[in-house]
C-alpha cells in the first residue's frame, strides 16, 4: 500500500515511523511519501495561501500551488482523499473498503481550506474522522492511514483483525493476563479452565453485555450481533 500525503507539515508525519505503522514501513509493506506543499509554492516567499474572494476572515490555499503538488504523485489508479470537517464520516467499514486501494493520496487542508476549484479536478472523496474542528488534516490523514494499514497483509499478526472490535459490529470482550490476583480481584474462573469452547462462548457473552451497556446504538445497526439472536 503507497500513501502519499500533501501537506504544508511534512515534518508531522515523521511520527508514523513508531510502532506497528513504523515496522510496516521497515519492511516495505507500506510506503508513506510525503509531498511539501510549499515546494510548488509560484512565488519567492513561498507563498500558498491568498485572502477569500468575497472578503471574509483567514486565508484558503491557492489552487495553482495544490494542483501542482498533486500533479508529482498522481497517477491513474490512485485514489485521492480530501480530509475535511464536511466529509463522510470514516467508519470501520470504510476503512476495510479503503484498504482495497494500492494507492492512495491524501490532502490536508490549513487555513480555511483550499480553493474549490482544484477540490473539484482531484478530489475524488472527502472524508472526516469526527464532528469537530481542528486546525489541519494532518491528524485526521495519520488517523486514516493508521486504521488502513491494519488491513493491509502483513502489517498485523493473522487473527488479530478477525477477532477485534466492529468486525462482527460488537465490542471487545475483557482481556486479563498476569497476576492471577490484583488487589484482590480475581481472573474470571472460566479463562482459566482450559477449555475453548466454553471460553468463546463466554468472550461473546460479554461482548453482547458490553456492546448493549456502554453502545446500544451499535446492536441496532443492520447485519450486527446475529449470533445472540
Ligand atoms: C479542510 C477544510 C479535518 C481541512 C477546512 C480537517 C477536522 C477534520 C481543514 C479545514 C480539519 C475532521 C481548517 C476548517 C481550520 C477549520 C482542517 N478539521 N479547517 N473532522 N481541519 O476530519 O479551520
Amino acid at each position: 500500500m503507497k500513501f502519499d500525503v500533501l501537506t504544508l507539515f511534512p515534518e508531522m508525519f515523521e511520527i508514523m515511523k513508531q510502532s506497528i505503522f513504523g515496522k510496516a514501513m521497515e519492511k516495505g509493506i507500506i510506503t508513506l511519501q510525503t509531498v511539501n506543499i510549499r515546494d510548488f509554492s509560484k512565488d519567492k516567499h513561498k507563498k500558498v495561501d491568498d485572502t477569500p474572494y468575497g472578503g471574509g476572515a483567514g486565508m484558503v490555499m491557492m489552487p495553482d500551488v495544490v494542483y501542482d503538488a498533486y500533479q508529482s504523485v498522481a497517477s491513474k489508479d490512485a485514489k485521492v482523499i480530501y480530509m475535511s470537517p464536511q466529509g463522510k464520516s470514516l467508519n470501520q467499514k470504510k476503512v476495510e473498503e479503503l484498504a482495497k486501494q494500492d494507492h492512495l493520496i491524501i490532502l490536508c487542508g490549513h487555513y480555511e481550506g483550499i480553493d474549490q476549484r482544484v477540490l473539484d479536478k482531484i478530489v475524488d472523496e472527502e472524508i472526516s474522522i469526527g464532528d469537530y474542528v481542528l486546525t489541519g488534516g494532518e491528524i485526521p490523514a495519520m488517523v486514516l492511514m493508521d486504521s488502513v494499514s491494519r488491513y493491509v497483509e502483513g502489517v498485523l499478526k493473522e487473527d488479530s483483525v478477525k477477532e477485534e472490535s466492529f468486525s462482527n459490529g460488537l465490542l471487545e470482550y475483557p482481556q486479563y493476563t498476569r497476576p492471577e490476583i490484583f488487589q484482590g480481584e480475581k481472573v474470571p474462573e472460566i479463562l482459566l479452565t482450559g477449555h475453548h469452547g466454553n471460553i468463546e462462548k463466554w468472550r461473546q457473552e460479554q461482548a453482547f453485555k458490553i456492546t448493549k451497556q456502554k453502545r446500544p446504538d451499535l446492536l441496532k445497526e443492520k447485519g450486527n450481533n446475529e449470533v445472540q439472536i
